[in-house]
């Protein structure tokens, strides 16, 4: 097996970052690319490319069945990545990290499984207004099928959670309190320590969308006693494709299987068949193997830097970028201030549409998403159809905060007022 560059242990600057990751060479309209789309997907380290070349070059094999070198090498690997990224999440066990094919599936997963078995009519499920598609649309499905009631949290005018009315809400009714721990259009990071506790006082288990937290800042499943954590891959510098559903051990065990095939099974006869044990009941068929290695690369070269450290970066860029943004005129952030967010943070620009500002942009090299980024509820709430956001990782630098702020004044210059 090749071996792959170690990772300096010691971070000597957003510089050193850089270098790791290609893409970041690229020139976007002659200019260098200031990728600030993190939210949507990151760019990917060259560990992560090398892992995944070794990987289809030297073992690719498919896993837990065959008996020769190959095959084995592929299963140890693939398992090799779940036990890492149980480790960077600090679940009690790999058997509680289920691959997935991302934040989607995992919410989905929980909703066909866990949500069959247990909602009837006069159940509650608790979701907030703040939520991405994905952690609400699979309710709402299910909710017709199973005829339960799903309530929300609303949001103040300052985009935190507005938990005044928490007391009504989440009640001996509510199964299940499922929410996203950091908004990918508020930046909004949720107190979800509080609201595990108020869950637990009525019975209730918690669901947390993981998606704009786990590639960002520490999430320890422990501490935080969640029942489910969702997230992706790639947006945690690892390929697509690939996610993980965190859940807790007793849970998954009670839970029927979600897909039925290959791999969930323990044996299966034509007049009926049993379950595989943890994970593997919920993983049927051929994996995401070489993207759930990848992904595994992704976690190592994320705890070589210090989740820490990425999010105190994130923290003094949005500082920052707040700061800069604020100074724009008709430039109106959606959204806590930085004290209170992660590191992205969606706008608009008096009467631009986002769509015009974000090609804007793009003649200037800067990648931005423009829309309402898969969750129109809370867009709705704030009375805008779409917006603008920028968001950030690792590898951005204040430099680039200052080129979107001179892109943006120059947008408005051409585009209206
Ligand atoms: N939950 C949150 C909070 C998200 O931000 C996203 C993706 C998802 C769930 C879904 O993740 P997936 O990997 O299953 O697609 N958010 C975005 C975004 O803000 N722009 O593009 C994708």
């Amino acid at each position: 097996m090749r071996q792959f560059p170690s990772l300096a242990m010691e971070v000597e600057g957003v510089d050193k970052i850089r270098q790791d990751f290609p893409i970041l060479q690229r020139q976007i309209n002659q200019k260098p690319l200031v990728y600030l789309d993190n939210a949507a997907t990151s760019q990917k380290p060259t560990l992560v490319l090398q892992v995944l070349d070794d990987y289809y070059r030297c073992h690719n094999a498919n896993v837990h069945r065959g008996v020769h070198t190959l095959s084995e090498e592929a299963t140890a690997s693939y398992e090799h990545a779940r036990l890492r990224i149980a480790r960077f999440i600090n679940a009690a066990s790999y058997k509680e990290v289920i691959f997935t094919r991302g934040t989607t599936e995992s919410i989905n997963l929980v909703a066909h499984t866990w949500g069959r078995t247990n909602l009837r009519p006069g159940d509650e499920v608790l979701i907030t207004a703040m939520e991405h598609h994905s952690n609400i649309v699979p309710w709402q499905i299910l909710q017709a099928q199973l005829g339960f009631t799903l309530r929300h949290i609303s949001v103040t005018p300052d985009g935190l959670l507005d938990l005044s009315e928490l007391d009504s809400l989440l009640t001996e009714r509510t199964k299940l309190l499922s929410l996203v721990h950091v908004s990918n259009v508020l930046g909004t990071i949720n107190p979800v320590p509080e609201l595990v506790a108020a869950a637990r006082r009525v019975g209730a288990i918690v669901l947390v969308d993981g998606a704009q937290s786990v590639p960002h800042m520490p999430v320890d499943v422990q501490a935080l006693d969640v029942d489910f954590l969702a997230f992706s891959s790639h947006k945690l510098c690892g390929p697509t494709g690939v996610g993980v559903l965190y859940g807790k051990r007793a849970l998954l065990e009670e839970m029927p299987p979600f897909l039925g095939g290959g791999d969930m099974i323990r044996e299966v006869k034509l007049s009926g068949s049993q379950w595989n044990t943890l994970p593997y009941k919920f993983e049927a068929g051929t994996p995401a193997i070489a993207q759930a290695i990848g992904m595994g690369a992704a976690v190592d070269y994320l705890t070589a830097i210090g989740m820490d450290w990425v999010h105190e970066h994130e923290q003094q860029l949005t500082r920052y970028a707040y700061e800069r943004l604020g100074q724009i005129a008709g430039l109106r952030m959606l959204g806590p201030g930085p004290e209170a967010r992660g590191g992205l943070i969606a706008f608009t620009l008096g009467d631009i549409h986002p769509h015009d500002l974000s090609a804007a942009l793009d003649h200037e090299g800067i990648a931005i998403r423009a829309g309402h980024h898969c969750a129109q509820p809370v867009h709705d709430h704030f009375g805008v159809v779409a917006s603008a956001r920028a968001s950030f990782y690792l590898y951005n630098t204040p430099d680039e905060i200052d080129q979107l702020v001179v892109g943006l004044e120059k947008a408005r210059k051409l585009l209206a007022f």
